[in-house]
């Protein structure tokens, strides 16, 4: 039994601290690393320290040679596989330019860190030192870093498409020229996003463990499931013969959203030797080799009447994908284009992406995934509107706003927003933000020298990453279809196990799961059980991104429990003589409507059901299984307001005040929803202001340490103030949507705003992110004014 704070039910919506903790805080918890298994041997990558070559030969034979190494790999050697490393985004009628990506470089490198060779043996450090002696001759080509030169010709990353282009994909809503013919005012932006790395704590990790016909992966990973179907098809596997097992995973944020060839060659190396084989990644490979975020340029254009309406919004996105598709990557620039129009009842909005090949690392889900990136775009572009008009940058969102009689409301990109109320959640904001006493302040800290400024963001995002129906026919999955699935097992004792398909790693949800069930069977949750990650218990299951668990695995969890509690009820109801119909949960107890003495405990009734004593017809047992496919995406939004101060003679940013007002539907927790926004929100201001992943021209990387990429930490951030307002999905029963990727969907836009704000009375009236000293020192001393291209670049 785990902690939890004693609470009465209903246990939904209260703030119930996390059950998963007591392990995490006191160093008890199992990651890849703390798994050892006998016999093991170690991997080591060699790695490329070329951006772009071919290479000419591999001398493998002085490593081979060394004490305690058992064998050195190439790309040769897995000629064996089923075929190279998954891209499983194959949208109807959209041609992608998919090169062949295999775990081991075969013939050419193209990106740093592009593995060539591996060297596995008896010993972690053996291996690292012998990968050092494997010599790789390069003949070396032009690398091509800029994705606008990229897109523009040769070099090419991959010579056989004769082009950098990866695909382009369009999506439009109406007729955007027609709704620029309308404008009285048409503002145009170049908006970057620049390259950020995932930064988790715990680095990638895999042991896996091939015997007796049977493989055994541990894997740091978000999605068990996924990993072990490509597995399968790539070894040659059966399905049933390969166990994935994602034990505590350190963070992922996106990261682990992937199948990796260092997963598949660990699996394959074991099989072929006859050994478990564990390779656990170093910092510097996780920031030049674990795929990344964003990486998009957009000319956006927006037009809008003199009063502030708009009557068009137009984005155009170069997406740079770096050197390879990994499982995603055309898909994650599209997933904004769903809500370009964000928070607004635009008629005309348009998004045409273009994806690119560099000789970078590539791109993919990074948190938010496409939506921080079209929230960017269109909460700066909007804010850069009203300033045109003159306008005060809330009221033009006011005005343009999705009205609440609107809801479902059908957009102009073609999705159904659920349920919202934009006004509410502002207004709340307006509660704690006085935006007049702060002008004033603003006004006299400025006699001051001190330049404080604010900015805000009115977000909406898609997610709860399903319904099958919508992402199968898009291609998602290869028509693999996203739903969700849970399993509730009530044992003899009254003890309940619920076994979901999603996979959490440090979202919290076995606490929320815990409190859906624990209410539906009158039991405290800390006699419930949640089990996820491992791929040989439970059903199938579609896993933990795109802020799904608790919107579709939350929901298959409750619909399981309502199955178990449906036989629950027709059990007591055949005991007490009564319908099943007047049977209600209530204190702790099952029992007739208006009787609550005369009730049992889950405990008893499980009794009846495993001796089988259940009423004629009924099949003994208390185990129910689900698999739940919404009907909807959903839809949370909110209201975001940041302070920061900027140093002048620095270019240094602050974060003075920080306010989120979030609607995430009916909250399960509070507590969990609250440490969501904050680290979302964390991630949102890191991008902002300090994290960047650098390259040089030449295909060097220069951030391959935290050393060099600058994380935020607590001593950079203010203590965050978070409110809410309540507005439930009708896509589902527990009227939630998600909020795990919210706070970073709103932030960085809030920040960027809120430095312009600041930089105004300086003449610097637009400035693209990183907004780091430098940059804003270049763009004050430069005059950058409202300069297409958005500030420095460098
Ligand atoms: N929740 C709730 N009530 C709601 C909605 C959510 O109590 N109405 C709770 C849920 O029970 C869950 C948490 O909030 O505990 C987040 O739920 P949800 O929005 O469904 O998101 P997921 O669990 O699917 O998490 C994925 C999301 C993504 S996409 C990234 S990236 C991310 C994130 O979550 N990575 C994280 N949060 C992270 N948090 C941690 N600690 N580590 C990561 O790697």
């Amino acid at each position: 039994m785990s902690v939890t704070d004693a609470a009465p039910a209903p246990h939904v919506g209260r703030e119930l601290r996390r059950k998963e903790d007591p392990p995490l805080i006191t160093g008890r918890a199992r990651y890849v690393d703390d798994i050892s298994l006998q016999g093991q041997l170690w991997a080591s990558f060699v790695r490329s320290s070329e951006a772009h070559a071919k290479i000419l030969s591999i001398d493998t034979s002085e490593a081979a040679a060394r004490p305690g190494v058992h064998a050195v790999f190439t790309g040769e050697d897995m000629a064996d596989l089923g075929g190279p490393l998954p891209m499983a985004w194959v949208p109807p009628g959209v041609e992608v330019n998919n090169p062949e990506h295999w775990p081991i470089a075969r013939g050419m490198v193209r990106h740093i860190g592009d593995p060539v060779a591996v060297v596995v043996g008896d010993d972690r450090y053996a291996v690292s030192d012998a990968a050092e002696e494997v010599i790789v001759e390069y003949d070396p080509l032009p690398a091509i870093i800029d994705p606008e030169a990229a897109i523009a010709g040769a070099p090419y990353v991959h010579e056989q498409f004769g082009t950098n282009q990866v695909h382009q994909w369009s999506l439009a809503g109406g007729d955007v020229e027609a709704g620029f013919a309308e404008a009285d005012v048409i503002v145009e932006r170049r908006v970057v996003n620049h390259r950020i790395a995932g930064a988790p704590i715990e680095c990638r990790g895999v042991l896996a463990d091939y015997r007796a016909g049977s493989l055994t992966l541990y894997t740091s990973t978000q999605v068990p499931h996924f990993v072990r179907l490509f597995m399968a098809l790539l070894l040659g596997l059966g399905e049933d013969h390969v166990r994935v097992v994602a034990p505590e995973v350190g963070g992922g944020f996106g990261q682990k959203l992937q199948v990796y060839g260092e997963e598949l060659f660990a699996c394959w190396a074991s099989r072929r030797l006859g050994r478990p084989v564990k390779w656990i990644e170093t910092r510097s490979e996780n920031m030049s080799v674990a795929h990344q975020g964003r990486d998009q340029i957009a000319q956006v254009k927006m037009g809008a009447k003199r009063d502030g309406t708009i009557t068009a919004f137009h984005v155009k996105i170069l997406a740079d994908f770096g050197a390879y598709n990994m499982i995603l990557t055309p898909l994650i620039p599209s997933l904004g284009a769903f809500v370009m129009g964000g928070c607004y009842k635009i008629p005309n909005v348009q998004t045409d992406i273009t994806g690119v090949f560099t000789n970078k690392c590539p791109t993919d889900a990074i948190r938010g995934a496409g939506r921080p990136e079209a929230t960017q775009m269109i909460e700066v572009t909007v804010d850069q509107l009203a300033h045109e008009l003159g306008m005060d940058p809330l009221e033009i969102r006011r005005k343009n706003f999705i009205p609440k009689e609107d809801f479902p409301a059908a957009v102009a990109t073609g999705v159904v927003y659920d349920s919202g109320d934009y006004h509410k959640t502002l207004d709340k904001l307006m509660e704690h933000v006085d935006v007049s006493a702060f002008r004033a302040e603003q006004e006299q800290l400025r006699s001051q020298g001190i330049y404080r400024g604010i900015g805000f963001c009115t977000w909406t995002e898609i997610c709860g990453l399903a319904p099958s129906r919508i992402t199968g026919p898009a291609g998602v999955g290869v028509q693999a279809g996203l739903w969700e699935s849970a399993m509730i097992r009530v044992h003899n004792t009254g003890a309940v196990t619920v076994y979901t398909g999603t996979s959490p790693h440090g979202q919290g949800l076995e606490t929320a799961m815990a409190q859906i069930t624990a209410d539906k069977l009158g039991v405290d949750p800390s006699v419930v059980e949640v089990i996820h990650g491992d791929t040989s218990m439970g059903p199938e299951g579609r896993n933990t991104y795109g802020s799904r668990s608790l919107a579709t695995g939350g929901e298959a969890v409750a619909k399981a429990t309502d199955k178990v509690a449906a036989k629950v009820k027709a059990i007591v109801a055949a005991e007490l003589e009564a319908a099943p119909e007047d049977i209600e949960v209530a204190n702790g107890k099952f029992s007739v409507r208006g009787s609550p003495d005369k009730g049992m405990a889950l405990a008893d009734v499980a009794g009846i059901a495993y001796i089988g004593a259940v009423p004629e017809g009924m099949e003994p047992g208390l185990e129910e299984t689900t698999f739940y496919d919404p009907e909807n995406f959903v839809f949370p939004f909110g209201a975001h307001a940041c302070v920061v101060d900027v140093d002048p003679e620095t270019g240094k940013v602050k974060v003075v005040r920080y306010v989120a007002v979030d609607d995430c539907g009916n909250p399960i927790n509070p507590l969990l929803i609250d440490g969501q926004i904050h680290g979302g929100v964390v991630f949102g201001i890191g991008q902002a202001l300090y994290e960047r992943v650098y390259y040089e021209e030449s295909g060097q990387l220069n951030t391959g340490s935290f050393v060099t990429y600058a994380i935020p930490t607590a001593a950079e951030m203010p203590s965050f103030e978070t409110d809410r307002t309540v507005t439930p999905s009708p896509v589902n029963s527990l009227g939630a949507k998600g909020v795990g990727e919210a706070g970073t969907i709103a932030a960085s836009a809030a920040v960027t705003n809120a430095v312009i704000d600041a930089l105004r009375p300086l003449g610097v009236d637009y400035m693209n992110m990183p907004l780091s000293p430098m940059r804003i020192w270049e763009a004050i001393h430069q005059g950058q004014g409202a300069s297409p291209e958005g500030g420095p670049q460098s």
